[in-house]
């Protein structure tokens, strides 16, 4: 079996160096068997439509988001600079005012009373001097969050930290079966339920967003990474806390062959960068990656995503105080490195 090589246990004929590298890599990690299953849905938003058969080879994921802790060692070891922490540069965004182009990322900044909630610019404000180590603003730090996933995440900062670790990121086939955590068919990654028994097994929004955060979950924004129940993987917020980057290109909706019912995708990578834009941004044409596992900001008034087969288009070059991600090791990719 391949994964035993790669836990390096059961197969003593072959002490490679591979399976050594592999192990230290793992840590961290739970090892998600392959299989085949229905991905997306037909119950809920159009996006997730159609549910259809998907096979995904086994791989190894990251236990919880990438946290605090985490990207602080790869930043000292790297001296890398996220997205968010640089100027952007005005060739990349025509019309833009000049005043505007400064270093910054979206903060959640929640209204005091009830708003237009079509209206996100309400809620999501452009802060200068907000970044991963300063995640309310110029005057915030990490402090106290240690544990907490990393924010402000761009799509190529989350790359980057992937390649440091020697893993990858995601594709949406492999992040919606981890949440499934073996329960393939159900709504939620730990049941039918949403709160079970009146539990509460994701950090999610409760009250009317956006301007009534009752908070009774106890986190009012995110939680430390451990803080609700693991799914049957073993694997920890894959729902709420922060929506997490996947390889995707965004289409409304799951492409599916209708011409050939016969063949089941296998791992597939799904979307086009071309078909990924959002059409109704003429000017600035940024293209989107899925985002998936929703947020401590989605609520039952306002955006029920916070299941395994809810998605999300987030431009690659957009980081907010809710998006974060997790890697992945695949297998014969952990044999290949060197
Ligand atoms: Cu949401």
């Amino acid at each position: 079996m391949p994964s035993s090589s790669v836990h390096g246990r059961s197969d003593p004929a072959r002490p490679s160096e591979h399976a050594a590298i592999a192990r230290a890599h793992t840590d961290g990690m739970v090892w998600v068997p392959g299989d085949t299953f229905h991905m997306g849905s037909d119950n809920h938003y159009p996006e997730e439509a159609p549910a259809h058969w998907v096979k995904v080879d086994g791989f190894w994921i990251d236990r919880t988001p990438v946290t605090n802790r985490d990207f602080l060692r790869f930043v000292k070891a790297t001296g890398y600079v996220t997205f968010a922490e640089l100027k952007p540069d005005a060739k990349d965004y025509p019309g833009a005012l000049p005043h505007m182009l400064r270093p910054g990322s979206l903060v959640f900044t929640p209204p005091k009373h009830q708003v237009d909630p079509r209206d996100w610019s309400q809620w999501w404000q452009f802060r200068f001097g907000a970044n991963w180590r300063r995640p309310h603003g110029p005057r915030s730090s990490i402090a106290g969050l240690h544990n907490h996933p990393v924010v402000h995440i761009a799509y190529r900062d989350a790359e980057a930290y992937a390649a440091w670790a020697g893993k990858e990121l995601p594709t949406e086939a492999e992040w919606e079966f981890a949440a499934h955590g073996g329960l393939n068919d159900a709504e939620f990654a730990w049941g039918e339920e949403f709160t079970p028994a009146g539990r509460q097994m994701a950090n999610t929004w409760q009250g009317a967003f956006p301007h009534q955060n009752l908070a009774t979950d106890g986190y009012e924004r995110t939680s430390p990474v451990m803080a609700f129940p693991p799914n049957g993987y073993g694997l920890y917020d894959m729902i709420g806390n922060v929506w997490e980057w996947t390889t995707n290109w965004y289409s409304p909706g799951h492409e599916v062959d209708a011409a050939k019912p016969c063949c089941i995708p296998h791992n597939p990578r799904g979307g086009r960068e071309d078909a990924s834009y959002d059409p109704c941004q003429r000017e600035i044409r940024i293209p989107r990656k899925v985002l998936k596992g929703g947020s401590y900001l989605c609520a039952p008034n306002y955006c029920r995503r916070y299941r395994p087969a809810a998605r999300h288009a987030e431009p690659i070059d957009t980081s907010t105080s809710h998006v974060g991600f997790r890697c992945v090791i695949r297998e014969r990719r952990s044999h290949e490195q060197k």
